[in-house]
């Protein structure tokens, strides 16, 4: 047999990494063959997770993180949760990836490589809130179908990349355009190639935005092949699902774009409140924009143990959608009082806030902190479930942490 029918010893040494040990007789191994080891697949070494990170579902990949991880003011990649609607782009060729800009609103289509991207156009930083509009779900009664997420599909990285506005602009756009849409490398589950798993947008005015960014890089590096490396929309504050992951096409409309998931009931809820239960009718589901106000406990992780006498220094973040946070409150009383404590101004506008409060429990015994955020509008979090809704969307009911004294 001729040696390029073997495995090669670039490749050998990489999986070696990966498993921790030298393959003793990996030069006998046959090309394309993937050791046993390698094929259960552990997602937390793949992704660079945590293992205190919870997996909602394995085809496709999606992950949550939990309160108390979330602790960090910029959200590493190890917390972050992973939503995928589809399967994670295989050989990725980095050198020959293309963006173009098309659709009915452009004034001509075109295509840039990353580099073309990169030199052309001024690079920003901003952390960026990125909340799933299902998070939360696991709490709807009656039950919504998807990932059931409870707290942790929400983060707040770093990112950096180029303003899509001048991209956009460079282009050239159209006064009759409405909406953008993005197309991407992943694929559908069933594999056929037709099908885009996700393709969602956002209308031009969050286009335009200063913070909507495609990024190339989160946390200051290549961002993970998870969360769309080598290029991705980043749009904070809406659902992160028009955050368009391995991003390589952009179409203006001269309509809302009807691309896989924006029709329908999908990322939708209904324009106007609705019973628990109730069917609605598509045309009368409207498409979730700005994410409601909403806050997490970080720390403690929920059923701390102080002693009695000993104050309890809690923090976390809260966000809300466009708007900022202007109030912070907690309580220890089942929400029957509420006391005020800081929240800082965000590092950017679309970033999380932070928040701590030092509390003193009058006895021993059991509590629960309950956490609520009010934004720039006046508007509060609901302190249990807000509105039922048929897909499980936009639950930003306060977070509770337990407490026990003694
Ligand atoms: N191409 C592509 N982009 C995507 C998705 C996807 O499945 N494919 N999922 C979307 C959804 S629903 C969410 S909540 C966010 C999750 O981003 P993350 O996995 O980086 O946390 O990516 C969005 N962008
Ligand atoms: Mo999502």
């Amino acid at each position: 047999m001729k040696r390029r029918n073997f495995v090669k010893k670039t490749v050998l040494a990489s999986m070696a990494t990966i498993i921790g040990a030298d393959i003793v007789f990996g030069s006998k191994m046959l090309k394309g063959y993937q050791p046993i080891v390698l094929q259960d697949q552990d997602p937390f070494k793949m992704f660079n997770k945590d293992r205190g990170m919870e997996v909602l579902n394995d085809k496709p990949w999606n992950i949550e993180a939990k309160a108390h991880l979330l602790d960090d003011k910029i959200t590493p990649n190890k917390y972050m949760f992973i939503r995928n609607n589809g399967l994670i782009p295989k050989d990725i060729d980095v050198k020959n990836w293309t963006l173009t800009i098309d659709g009915e609103s452009v004034k001509q289509k075109k295509t840039y490589s990353l580099a073309d991207l990169k030199s052309k156009f001024s690079e920003y930083t901003y952390q960026l809130t990125l909340e799933c509009g299902g998070n939360g779900r696991s709490e709807f009664d009656p039950p919504a179908k998807g990932n059931q997420w409870t707290v942790g599909a929400v983060s707040c990285a770093e990112w950096t990349g180029i303003r899509l506005r001048d991209v956009l602009e460079d282009a050239g756009i159209k006064n009759n355009a409405v909406y953008i849409g993005y197309h991407a490398a992943d694929t559908h589950l069933s594999g056929d190639q037709k099908k885009e798993p996700i393709s969602r947008g956002a209308p031009m005015v969050k286009a335009l935005q200063d913070e909507t960014l495609l990024a190339f890089k989160m946390n200051g590096e290549d961002i993970p092949l998870a969360h769309g490396y080598p290029l991705r929309l980043v749009a904070g504050g809406w659902p992160a699902s028009v955050s368009g992951k391995w991003v390589n096409r952009i179409s203006v409309r001269n309509k809302v774009h009807d691309g896989t998931k924006m029709t329908g009931t999908a990322y939708r809820v209904p324009c106007e409140p609705v019973a628990p239960g109730e069917k609605v009718k598509d045309e009368d589901m409207c498409i979730i924009e700005s994410m409601p106000v909403k806050s997490l406990i970080t720390y403690p992780k929920s059923g701390a143990m102080i002693n009695q006498g000993k104050q309890l220094k809690i923090r976390g973040h809260a966000w809300a959608g466009e708007l900022e946070v202007t109030k912070m409150e907690y309580s220890i009383d089942f929400g029957a009082t509420w006391k005020e404590c800081p929240v800082e101004k965000p590092a950017n506008r679309l970033a999380w806030q932070h928040f701590s409060a030092t509390i003193d429990f009058p006895e021993k015994g059991y509590y629960e902190v309950w956490a609520r955020a009010t934004d720039s509008n006046g508007t509060s979090q609901p302190m249990l479930l807000p509105g039922w809704n048929p897909k499980g969307y936009l639950n930003n009911a306060c977070h509770r942490i337990a407490v026990k004294v003694k």
